[in-house]
């Protein structure tokens, strides 16, 4: 952190939240990526543009009452963290896991902002969740948590103010629930939450459309700043929920290979390669634990308790969780011989990891711009929904090629006019950072 505005606003942030160790971790790695658009723009020290991005515009935080399978009540606890609206509603998943803290919720709504002005779509930033954790929980249980969580989130929300959507725990299953709550008592059919079922109001692409778009953003990299193709490359996928299971099947169909996968247990290793459709019945039909894999698979390894990034890769897409690729992992990736790693997930290499990375000429891919993927096909969801008009597969698809490459695109644009070459992690910050920024000096102090 060179300039002073950025050492102070940073000095700032640090001091108003010096519990919040993600958040702060996802602040300084933008404030120190933006400098030189911030040199070029001295109106946006002017107009605190920094310190109007570091708060979010507002934060509920909510009691969930619900009751289990015994009888029992139970109490959680929710959030929606609507961070900035520069560019259009706030629009973002919801996460709920036993982990999730306001720290957690706000790094994920923060980046949420400069992703979203990424896709080129007119979305501003949020994030939400609880501390409910699905697994272990009955259908039931489910349902009336998602019912009681939307009862308390309804009177945030709105398909033109702030449209929630999934992130870990959250899939189809729980979109629906709450979906139905929201219907229910604001007696309306609308567009609120995305990644809907295909019968009422979703979009054919959306499940599939992180992990896909992830793979469309990793083979532009390779065609367009490697000369390369996935062709033969040695994939290796960390996670194996909504982001991993589509990066995988895309990676496969677009010639790589992958030998591993993993969940919070461990992870598997199939010398043969991995069977796809077994990985889905058992997380996404049989809502198992991975290491179920070699009951089937007799030639595959399951590693309680360790890190899939142990295995040589020419290519690391980590799609689980934040900091799960640390400076020790990338090492041991680095001795591999990897050559390009981009996060699935948000925020899953820590600062360490990234700084070991770059200073080995390994290409690195941040979240917000790699992962965009979801959220893109979100809002082409809210367009369908907006229009009462389905668009096929193919349509939706061919859409996220074309936003994933021009991410890439961008983000090269914007890291070559200050002359930083190749970076896609700066560029990436700075397209984002550039875009929110002129549309709140335009739309004055708010
Ligand atoms: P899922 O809940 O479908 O899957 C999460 C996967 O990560 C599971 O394999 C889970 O293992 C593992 N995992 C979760 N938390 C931890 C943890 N603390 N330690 C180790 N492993 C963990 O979530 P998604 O696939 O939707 O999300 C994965 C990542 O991608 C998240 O960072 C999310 O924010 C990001 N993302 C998601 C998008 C989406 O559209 N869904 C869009 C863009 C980014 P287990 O089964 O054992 O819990
Ligand atoms: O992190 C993310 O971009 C998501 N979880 C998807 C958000 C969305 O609104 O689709």
């Amino acid at each position: 952190m060179t300039t002073s505005y950025v050492q102070r606003v940073y000095q700032d942030v640090a001091a108003r939240n010096p519990d919040e160790g993600e958040f702060l971790q996802a602040v300084k790695e933008v404030l120190t990526s933006i400098e030189p658009a911030l040199e070029d723009n001295p109106q946006f020290e002017r107009h605190a543009i920094l310190e109007r991005m570091v708060e979010p515009d507002r934060m509920i935080k909510f009691r969930i009452a619900w009751v289990d399978d015994q009888g029992t009540t139970q109490v959680n606890r929710g959030y929606r963290v609507e961070f900035n609206n520069a560019i259009g509603p706030y629009k973002g998943g919801l996460r709920f896991h036993s982990s999730v803290t306001a720290s957690i919720l706000k790094f994920l709504g923060f980046e949420q902002t400069f992703k979203n002005a990424l896709t080129g779509l007119w979305m501003g930033g949020g994030k939400g969740g609880s501390d409910f954790d699905t697994h272990g929980k009955s259908e039931g249980e489910v349902m009336r948590f998602c019912q009681a969580f939307m009862t308390e989130l309804y009177r945030h929300i709105g398909p033109n103010t702030d449209i929630p959507a999934g992130d870990i725990g959250v899939g189809g299953r729980e979109v629906g629930y709450m979906y139905g709550q929201y219907k229910r008592i604001m007696n309306e059919f609308t567009g609120v939450l995305t990644g809907k079922g295909l019968a009422f109001g979703g979009s054919l692409g959306r499940t599939e459309a992180t992990g896909y778009g992830l793979l469309y953003y990793t083979d532009e990299v390779l065609k367009t700043v490697m000369n390369d193709s996935l062709e033969g490359k040695k994939v290796t996928i960390s996670g194996s929920g909504n982001v991993s299971i589509y990066a995988a099947e895309k990676t496969l169909e677009l010639g790589g290979r992958v030998h591993v996968m993993s969940d919070s247990s461990g992870y598997i290793y199939d010398p043969e390669g991995i069977d796809l459709d077994l990985i889905k019945e058992i997380k996404l039909a049989r809502r198992e634990r991975i290491s179920a894999y070699t009951d089937t698979r007799k030639k595959a390894e399951f590693s309680a308790n360790k890190k899939v990034w142990e295995r040589p890769c020419d290519i690391a897409l980590p799609c689980a969780t934040q900091n799960e690729l640390d400076e020790a992992d990338a090492k041991q990736l680095i001795a591999g011989g990897v050559k390009l790693v981009a996060e699935g997930a948000n925020m899953p290499s820590t600062p360490q990891a990234i700084e070991a990375f770059r200073t080995q000429g390994v290409i690195f891919a941040p979240g917000k711009a790699s992962n965009a993927g979801g959220v893109a096909v979100s809002g082409l969801e809210m367009t369908q929904d907006s229009m009462r008009l389905a668009w096929t597969f193919e349509e939706t698809d061919a859409r996220l090629q074309g936003i994933m490459k021009q991410i890439v695109a961008d983000s090269l644009a914007a890291s070559n006019t200050y002359g930083l070459g190749h970076d896609l992690l700066m560029g990436a910050n700075l397209a984002g950072f550039v875009k929110v920024a002129h549309a709140m000096v335009d739309q004055g102090v708010f």
